[in-house]
């Protein structure tokens, strides 16, 4: 199992600077505030609060492909020099932020253990354009692709190793591109559809996903993307595709992962606190993650007080 004496590292992204709407770079101040590490400590973790990234001030003025190519990458070179540099002994669960600070995380996830991790990119989308094949211009329609070692070098010349598309896959898409999903194949990326998901059920679907990532024991990583889940459940989203993921479905399947001693960090991305005035979303968005990163086996209520205390 994940060692239970790792503690949780939680480190806020907020940066919206790769996606249409800011309302996400308030993702992690509001999952901050809606209990998201005394959630983690009553699901029997160690947990804090790290630090919050914000973007430097100047950026927002990005509005050429190359500005915020750059402002994107300047930012996720920071996340992954934050990520690479917290103690050993930590398991960092990233909050974004839009989706393109993934850029950042798995190359500083991948400098940290010393090799390219797995990574499990659960999504409504392929998040794989360049800034050649790009329809919208949105950076956080790419970071899969840079992640792969494709597309501009502000976003690729980042510390730490690119992900071997043998051992990624992406589960739940059901909107994309052409040039991006052709992308994909000829990487060898395997995609799970939500047309699969369907037909096979999420169980085998994870299965197969874990299996992949998992593959030569070296370490995988989970990207959550919110908008993969349904938006009858989870609209606070930039953008929202109809015919997603339960929430209490892939909370089973991510209760998985606590088995998972090569289970390496984890991140959160696209939560949209404005569009979540009654925060039900970020409550579902808590029980994700409790459901990922719980200890395996509660411990008896009386075993440890500090745990007991906060419920
Ligand atoms: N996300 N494929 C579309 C685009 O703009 O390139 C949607 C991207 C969505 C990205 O939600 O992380
Ligand atoms: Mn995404
Ligand atoms: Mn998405
Ligand atoms: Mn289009």
């Amino acid at each position: 199992p994940q060692q239970p004496e790792q503690a949780l590292a939680l480190l806020g992204a907020a940066s919206a600077l790769g996606a249409p709407d800011p309302g996400s770079a308030r993702g992690p101040s509001a999952l901050e505030g809606s209990g998201l590490v005394a959630s983690l400590r009553a699901a029997g973790r160690t947990a804090r609060w790290s630090a919050t990234l914000e973007p430097s001030p100047l950026s927002d003025t990005a509005h050429d492909m190359r500005t915020s190519l750059q402002v994107n990458g300047a930012f996720a070179t920071r996340l992954a020099d934050a990520i690479a540099g917290l103690p050993a002994g930590e398991f960092p669960l990233v909050l974004g932020g839009d989706h393109a600070i993934a850029t950042g995380t798995w190359r500083g996830v991948g400098h940290r253990i010393g090799q390219a991790p797995g990574l499990i990119w659960i999504d409504a989308h392929l998040d794989s354009h360049t800034a050649h094949t790009t329809h919208s211009g949105n950076i956080h329609g790419m970071p899969l692709a840079a992640l792969l070692g494709e597309g501009a070098p502000e976003l690729t010349d980042l510390p730490g190793p690119c992900l071997d598309p043998a051992r990624c896959c992406v589960v739940g898409a059901r909107a994309w591109e052409a040039e991006e999903h052709a992308l994909l194949q000829r990487l060898g990326v395997r995609i799970f559809t939500m047309d699969e998901v369907h037909r096979r059920g999420l169980h085998a679907v994870m299965g197969d996903a874990l299996a992949i990532t998992r593959a030569g024991g070296r370490g995988f990583g989970l990207s959550l993307d919110l908008d993969a889940l349904d938006p009858g459940e989870l609209p606070a989203v930039t953008c929202p595709e109809p015919d997603g993921l339960g929430v209490a479905s892939l909370a089973a399947e991510l209760r998985r992962l606590r088995a998972c001693p090569d289970f390496v960090a984890m991140e959160i991305v696209e939560y949209r606190p404005d569009l979540d005035p009654d925060g039900l979303c970020a409550a579902r968005i808590v029980k994700l993650a409790q459901s990922a990163l719980g200890r395996e086996t509660m411990p008896a209520p009386s075993a440890d007080p500090s745990v007991a205390k906060v419920q």
